[in-house]
C-alpha cells in the first residue's frame, strides 16, 4: 500500500526520477521532442507508475511540490542537453488538474525558466480536456503561460469533452491524439474516422497533431497517409532514463 508519508519523503530521498520518451515528426522523420514521464523508485528495483500514485498526490496536495520538481528537473535536463551541443527540442511535461488550478502556476513556471535558463519556447505543458471545462478561466491561465513563451498541448485528446468552438477559444499549439484511438487503427473503421476528423479539425485551426501509442509500421503508415504531423510510441522508443535517451540524440551540425 502507498502511504502518504512515503510519498512525502520520496522527494527528499531522491526516489523520483524522470524518464524521457521521444516524439518524432513525420515529414521528415526526425526526433523533435521528448515527453518527461515521472517514475518513483521505492528501492529494491520496485518502480511505481504515476498512474498509481498521482491520485494520492492529488488528494494530499503533494502533487504541488512533486509537480514543481518535475518541471524544474525537465528544464534542467533540457538545458544540459542544449549546453552539450544537442539541437534544442520540445520538452513536454504533464500537469495534473490541481497543478493547473494552482494560484501561482504562472509565477512558478516563470521562476523555473529563469533559474534554469531553459528557452521557454521549447517547454510544453500538457493538460487534459477535463482541466479546461471552465473555458474562461482555463483560457486566461493558458494565455498567461503563453505570454511566458511556453507551449500548451491537450493530452489524451478525444477521450473527454470537446468541440471545435471550445478548441478555437484555447491558445494551444498541439493536440495529442489519445492512444486508445491508435491501438486498433488498422482494423477499426470508427477509430480511423475519428483520427482523420481530429487531424483535419486541428489543421483547420492551425494546431499540430501528435498521435500517441504508435507501436507498429501499419499504424504509422495510416497516420502518415492521413497527414498526422508527429508521433510518439514504443515503435520509436519507450520512456527511458536521461542517459539512455541521450544515446539516441543528434549533435547539432
Ligand atoms: O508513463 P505512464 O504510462 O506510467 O504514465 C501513466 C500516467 O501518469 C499518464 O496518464 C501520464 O500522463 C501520467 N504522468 C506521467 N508523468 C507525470 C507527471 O510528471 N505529472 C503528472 N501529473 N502526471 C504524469
Ligand atoms: O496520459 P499520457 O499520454 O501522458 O500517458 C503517456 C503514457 O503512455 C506514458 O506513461 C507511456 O508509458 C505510455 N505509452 C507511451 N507510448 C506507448 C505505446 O506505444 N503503447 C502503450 N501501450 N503505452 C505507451
Ligand atoms: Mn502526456
Ligand atoms: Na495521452
Amino acid at each position: 500500500i502507498l502511504l502518504e508519508n512515503d510519498l512525502r519523503k520520496s522527494l527528499e530521498r531522491n526516489e523520483l526520477q524522470l524518464f524521457y520518451q521521444p516524439q518524432v515528426s513525420l515529414f521528415p522523420t526526425r526526433r523533435i521532442g521528448a515527453e518527461a514521464l515521472l517514475r518513483w523508485n521505492r528501492g529494491h528495483a520496485q518502480w511505481i507508475s504515476p498512474a498509481d500514485f498521482i491520485p494520492l498526490a492529488e488528494e494530499t496536495g503533494l502533487i504541488l511540490p512533486i509537480g514543481e520538481w518535475v518541471i524544474r528537473t525537465a528544464c534542467e535536463q533540457g538545458k544540459r542537453w542544449i549546453d552539450a551541443g544537442y539541437e534544442p527540442f520540445i520538452m513536454a511535461v504533464n500537469l495534473s488538474p490541481r497543478q493547473f488550478r494552482q494560484q501561482n502556476l504562472v509565477e512558478l513556471v516563470r521562476d523555473i525558466l529563469r533559474d534554469t535558463g531553459y528557452p521557454p519556447e521549447y517547454l510544453e505543458l500538457e493538460i487534459t480536456e477535463g482541466m479546461t471545462l471552465d473555458v474562461e478561466s482555463a483560457s486566461e491561465k493558458m494565455r498567461q503561460l503563453r505570454e511566458l513563451g511556453v507551449q500548451i498541448s491537450i493530452d489524451d485528446f478525444g477521450t473527454g469533452y470537446s468541440s471545435l468552438n471550445y478548441l478555437k477559444r484555447l491558445p494551444i499549439s498541439r493536440l495529442k491524439v489519445d492512444r486508445s484511438f491508435v491501438r486498433d487503427i488498422e482494423s477499426d473503421l470508427g477509430d480511423r474516422d475519428i483520427v482523420k476528423a481530429i487531424i483535419s479539425m486541428a489543421h483547420n485551426l492551425k494546431i499540430t497533431v501528435i498521435a500517441e501509442g504508435v507501436e507498429n509500421e501499419e499504424q504509422l503508415s495510416f497516420l502518415q497517409e492521413n497527414d498526422c504531423d508527429e508521433v510518439q510510441g514504443y515503435f520509436f522508443g519507450r520512456p527511458v532514463p536521461a542517459d539512455e535517451f541521450e544515446r539516441g540524440m543528434d549533435i547539432q551540425n
